[in-house]
């Protein structure tokens, strides 16, 4: 570890700090996301030092299979010099310039013109306009003003709401955490904001009737969409926004007959369709950008992580010609910009990403060899005690820990309680046993770097079911099981 400066002893380095130095001093000073802090001091934060291919390694040298990608973004893998180069030389070239007052950069006209290339074209439509900012965040808090803008341009500017779904995440800010559907985050602050409405998600486990074909359900969830548009009048609706597969959400998989009625009934309403695919683009589900693989075709598409692989901020939209044209022709000076939007050294790295992501084939190794592995390998888990179900989509992947997998009255499967907290149990034999994986609720969810082999996916598993085992002893232990 680099020698920092000792705290309290003035400024020259000295010496590497201990990890319970650290720790004392994250306490001490370092707010986190979506973290009680009163439960961090009490154990101290996990110090991840280093990463290399699928592993990282904390402080006190334990190395985890990172099957989660960082926070689903480190799509190359850790390591790649490549990546490194590219912000060093660009560093020393120009580390920064603005592109407000009619200025811009290289690397951000060469990476706009890229994504355009890359992104999906129907009927000769498609996106050729990219707007860039540093975050998903960011971007759908453009999405919101570039909606508004485009209706107020079309001479209807009674067309205010934004339709999302219950359990998206779509970001923290004000406008993305009001998209989002997640109840804890509106409970804070007053939230959602006005003119955003939700609509139940296409989850075949919780929502489908017992009996109901996943065919019907995926029809009958997208309608949702349209019984929300006629309550609310289809003049006011401005747009849909919802990812392809919900990820922070638990990876909610919707059927295949979803998003083609989604796509009927945007263009019956006339409304705009936005596609979060924050998680999703980049290779994730085997595509450049996932709305290819659901078959539907958006008109702003959200992107960030994947992008530069994590390895610096980076986000944007997508900007489908529909919307571009109305704005680039009509609009005049859109007020909206950031700082950093196409900041140089961030787009000379997703430019390098993105020729390492075209050189390794790394989509295409998604749709036509890791992915269709792993939905194998996944799927054979669900003869697991402990498992009710296991879906996997490209390199997303899910499983639902269940308290008896006898069906009840209602035709479901039983859960745990929610006190009992089995997801974060086993999340916790995870990080003990060198495997890093999510807990939502009591599914368990990974997006590994699209990078895995079929002997890394072999060796994911393993772990997998030995952490499963634990928590299953756990429960025993605990008089839990059988439930
Ligand atoms: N949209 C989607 C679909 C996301 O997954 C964002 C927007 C916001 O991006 P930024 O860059 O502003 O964080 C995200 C972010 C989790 C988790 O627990 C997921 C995200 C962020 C933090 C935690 O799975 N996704």
């Amino acid at each position: 570890m680099t020698p920092v400066a000792d705290p309290g002893a003035g400024t020259t380095p000295t010496r590497s700090p201990s990890t319970r130095e650290l720790q004392a001093l994250d306490s001490a000073h370092f707010i986190h996301p979506f973290t009680d802090h009163g439960d961090l001091a009490t154990r101290g934060a996990r110090v991840i030092e280093r990463g290399e291919g699928i592993h990282v390694w904390d402080s006190e040298g334990h190395r985890l299979l990172d099957a989660m990608s960082g926070l689903w973004c480190v799509n190359a893998g850790y390591g790649r010099r490549e990546l490194a180069d590219a912000a060093h030389a660009q560093m020393m070239k120009l580390p920064f310039y603005n592109s407000f007052f009619q200025t811009t950069n290289e690397p951000a006209v060469q990476l706009a013109a890229k994504l355009a290339s890359l992104a999906p074209t129907v009927d000769g439509r498609g996106f050729q306009h990219v707007f860039f900012s540093s975050s998903g965040s960011e971007s759908n808090d453009t999405n919101v003003r570039m909606v508004r803008r485009y209706w107020d341009l079309m001479g209807q500017p009674q067309r205010k709401v934004i339709i999302s779904r219950l359990n998206a995440y779509h970001g923290s800010t004000l406008a993305g955490a009001s998209l989002g559907g997640m109840s804890e985050m509106h409970a804070q602050g007053d939230l959602p904001i006005p003119h955003i409405a939700h609509i139940g998600q296409p989850y075949t486990w919780e929502h489908a009737r017992p009996g109901e074909s996943e065919d019907h359900f995926g029809l009958r969830s997208a309608r949702w969409l349209e019984e929300k548009i006629l309550a609310i009048g289809p003049d006011k609706v401005a747009a849909f926004i919802a990812e392809p597969v919900q990820g922070a959400g638990g990876v909610i998989i919707p059927p295949a007959t979803y998003w083609p009625e989604i796509q009927r009934i945007v263009n019956k309403y006339g409304i705009l369709l936005i596609s979060d695919e924050v998680i999703c683009a980049f290779g994730r589900v085997g595509h450049w950008f996932a709305c290819e693989r659901f078959g539907y075709q958006p008109d702003l598409i959200t992107f960030a992580k994947a992008v530069t692989s994590g390895y610096v901020p980076l986000g944007g939209v997508m900007v489908g010609d529909r919307v571009a044209q109305v704005l680039i022709e009509r609009g005049g000076e859109f007020n909206h910009g950031y700082t950093y939007s196409g900041h140089p050294v961030a787009c000379a790295v997703a430019l390098a990403n993105i020729a390492l992501m075209e050189r390794e084939q790394l989509p295409q190794r998604v749709k036509t060899d890791t992915g269709p592995y792993l939905a194998e390998r996944y799927r054979e888990l669900a003869d697991h005690p402990l498992v009710g179900a296991a879906e996997s989509c490209g390199l997303m992947a899910g499983l639902v820990l269940v308290k008896s997998k006898q069906r009840g009255d209602d035709g479901r499967m039983p859960m745990f309680p929610a006190e009992l907290a089995v997801g974060m149990k086993c999340r916790a034999h995870c990080f003990a046993n060198g495997l890093i994986m999510r807990a939502v609720g009591d599914r368990m969810i990974i997006a590994p770097p699209l990078t895995v082999t079929r002997a890394d996916i072999d060796e994911l598993i393993r772990l997998i079911r030995l952490v499963l085992d634990l928590t299953l002893a756990e429960l025993k232990d605990l008089g839990h099981w059988p439930g």
